[in-house]
Order: C-alpha cells, then sequence, then structure tokens
C-alpha cells in the first residue's frame, strides 16, 4: 500500500479527495491518501505538490519517490534544494482548455473591437471603417508553444488567424508558423498584432518584454499575459500605453499577486487585470495524470511531464 500526500491548501482537499481516489482505482494503484498530519514524512511515497501547500522543505520525505505538481508552473519549487525526488508538473486538459478559452476570448475582444463599440454606444450607426477584419488578415503571436501556447496556437489557426509561434528549439504545430531563437523573436514580434505571453518564469524569461522588445511590436499592438508577471517589464508596458506603441493589455499574472491595489494596471483605462484565474487545475482531469504518474513510476516507466530543473521548467 502506497502512502501518497495530499500537500495543496487543506479547503482544496474536499475537491480532490473523491477525484484522486477513482483515478488511483482506474489506474489500478493501491493507495491511502493522506494529509500532513495523518503519517510521518519518511513513511510517504508520493506528494502530491502546490506551491500554496504546506510542504516545502523535501528533507524529511527521505522514501518519496516523486513530487507531483497541481500547477503547470514550477517556478517556486524548481530552485528548492531540499528537492532531490524528481518533479513533475501538470499538464492537463483541464489546464489546456481553459487557456484556450482564455486567450480565444480576450484575443477575440480586441480582434472584435468590442470596446470601440461599447465605449460609443450614443445613438450614431458607426459602419464606415468599423469592419473587423476577418482572422485570416489578423497576425497573433504566442511566445511560448508548450503544452499550454500550442493548444492556443492551434484554436487559433483553425479559427483563421496568422498566428506565429515562439519557443526555445525548433517547433512544428500544424497551421503555425514556428520560430525560435533570438532572431526569431525579433521577426514575430514585429508582425504581431496580438502578442500572447505563455513562456514559464525563468531567469531567461525575466523581463522578455521590455522598452527594446516592446519597440518593435507594430504600433499598436494588444499585449495578452496569462504566462507569468515576471515576462513583462511593467514600466516599460506602462510608458509603451502612454505613446499607443501597446494598444492595450489584458494581463493575468504579475510580479506580485495578488496585485496591490495601488498598483497602476488596476485603474489604467488601457489594461484589463485578471486575477490569475486563465487556467486552473481542475481535479478530475488533474487526477488522472497524478495517478498515471504513480502507476509509471512504480511499474519503472518514464514518468510524465519531468521538470528539467537546470532548464527550470
Ligand atoms: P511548457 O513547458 O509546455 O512550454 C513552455 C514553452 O516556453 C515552450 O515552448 C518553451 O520552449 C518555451 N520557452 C521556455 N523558455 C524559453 C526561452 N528562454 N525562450 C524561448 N522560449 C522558451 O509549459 P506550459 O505551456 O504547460 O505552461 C507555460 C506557462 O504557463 C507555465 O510555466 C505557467 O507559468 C503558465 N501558466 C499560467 C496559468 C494561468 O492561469 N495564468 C495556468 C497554467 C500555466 P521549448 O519547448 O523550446 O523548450
Ligand atoms: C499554474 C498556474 O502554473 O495556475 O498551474 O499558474
Amino acid at each position: 500500500m502506497l502512502n501518497i500526500l495530499f500537500a495543496d491548501r487543506i479547503e482544496n482537499w474536499p475537491l480532490y479527495q473523491a477525484p484522486l481516489q477513482a483515478a488511483l482505482a482506474e489506474a489500478g494503484v493501491t493507495a491511502r491518501l493522506c494529509l500532513p498530519d495523518d503519517l510521518p514524512p519518511s513513511e510517504v511515497d508520493y506528494i502530491v505538490y502546490s506551491p500554496r501547500g504546506p510542504v516545502q522543505d523535501f528533507t524529511a520525505y527521505t522514501r518519496t519517490r516523486a513530487v507531483l505538481s497541481l500547477w503547470a508552473g514550477v517556478e517556486r519549487v524548481v530552485g528548492n534544494a531540499t528537492l532531490t525526488q524528481p518533479l513533475c508538473r501538470m499538464v492537463d486538459e483541464g489546464l489546456s482548455r481553459g487557456m484556450v478559452e482564455w486567450v480565444v476570448g480576450h484575443a477575440m475582444r480586441y480582434h472584435l473591437d468590442v470596446d470601440f463599440f461599447q465605449t460609443h454606444q450614443d445613438g450614431v450607426w458607426r459602419q464606415a471603417g468599423h469592419v473587423p477584419p476577418l482572422a485570416t488578415e489578423r497576425a497573433i503571436t504566442i511566445l511560448g508553444i508548450g503544452a499550454l501556447g500550442a493548444a492556443c496556437a492551434t484554436t487559433l489557426a483553425q479559427l483563421g488567424f496568422k498566428v506565429t509561434g515562439w519557443s526555445r528549439t525548433p517547433k512544428t504545430v500544424a497551421g503555425v508558423t514556428c520560430l525560435h531563437g533570438a532572431d526569431g523573436l525579433r521577426e514575430t514580434l514585429s508582425t504581431a498584432e496580438i502578442l500572447v505571453t505563455i513562456l514559464p518564469n525563468t531567469p531567461e524569461t525575466t523581463n522578455l518584454l521590455n522598452t527594446e522588445t516592446l519597440a518593435l511590436l507594430p504600433k499598436g499592438a494588444v499585449i495578452l499575459n496569462p504566462g507569468r508577471g515576471n515576462l513583462i517589464d511593467d514600466d516599460a508596458l506602462l510608458a509603451a500605453l502612454e505613446t499607443g506603441q501597446v494598444g492595450a493589455a489584458t494581463l493575468d499574472v504579475f510580479k506580485t499577486e495578488p496585485l496591490p491595489p495601488e498598483h497602476p494596471y488596476w485603474a489604467h483605462p488601457k489594461v484589463t487585470v485578471t486575477p490569475h484565474i486563465a487556467a486552473e487545475t481542475r481535479p478530475s482531469s488533474a487526477a488522472r495524470v497524478i495517478a498515471e504518474n504513480i502507476r509509471r513510476s512504480e511499474e519503472g516507466a518514464p514518468l510524465l511531464h519531468l521538470v528539467d530543473r537546470t532548464r527550470g521548467y
């Protein structure tokens, strides 16, 4: 009998307990789900981890064979020196679907210029100059075409948008122009009418959008950031919004979360703040990924979604 420790916030336990039990049974894993007070760390075989949970020092978990994150982004644990076990991040259908819906929804708002009509509802019938272009005439760039970025890129391409994706290493995504490296970044930014950032938080991605890179965008480009707050130099974005170099931004993630009440983003007329809700881990689909990884580990098979600790994601 394996001992699996649930180490997310205690209020999430009622949401996860039944889905985890069902998924473990379905995967043929015989296990006991536990909370931190139920057993000593030295008896834990697997940890279901969250950066908001009670376990952040793994030293005492001497028998633990893997740490399975409920989050996709692992920047808060990847550099943890007490963690010597394999770390897997969350890649699941719930996260992907949520991210696709958030990105498509906010991209469509700007593509169709919804805000213009909402702010000009004054009895004047304005047609001329306000017919939106078709998606086939709109260029969207996605920085980061991993699990989530590729799902968004694919859906936007299926809607007809001209989609370019950018990553660290070369990629192929059907219907999407894929670029990589520093030259690829310059090229893709220069055409991005809507720019979506779905990169992980690493030293290399910090302030990737800065005064210099924002200046490469077509004037009036729109930015959607559901990735991480570190990706954007906030002062540079605020300055670019001021000059009109950036037309608008919808931001879901921030350097400090919750975003402090006095932060200029809150009151900015061209910024929409959403409170880190772009994509949420859903217990039923996440539980299946956790159970599958435990099954694999027990059978000596390679783990899914293993984090490269040196790369940072
Ligand atoms: P993946 O690891 O699957 O994809 C990451 C992508 O970023 C890859 O294409 C990778 O390129 C690229 N990348 C990483 N570093 C660089 C770099 N230095 N230069 C260029 N490209 C780089 O992650 P996911 O798609 O699953 O998730 C992405 C991020 O989304 C998470 O790390 C998290 O921060 C965020 N997120 C936000 C949520 C929200 O609710 N707002 C919810 C879930 C996740 P390559 O493949 O070549 O390595
Ligand atoms: C995640 C997130 O990384 O919710 O899973 O941001």
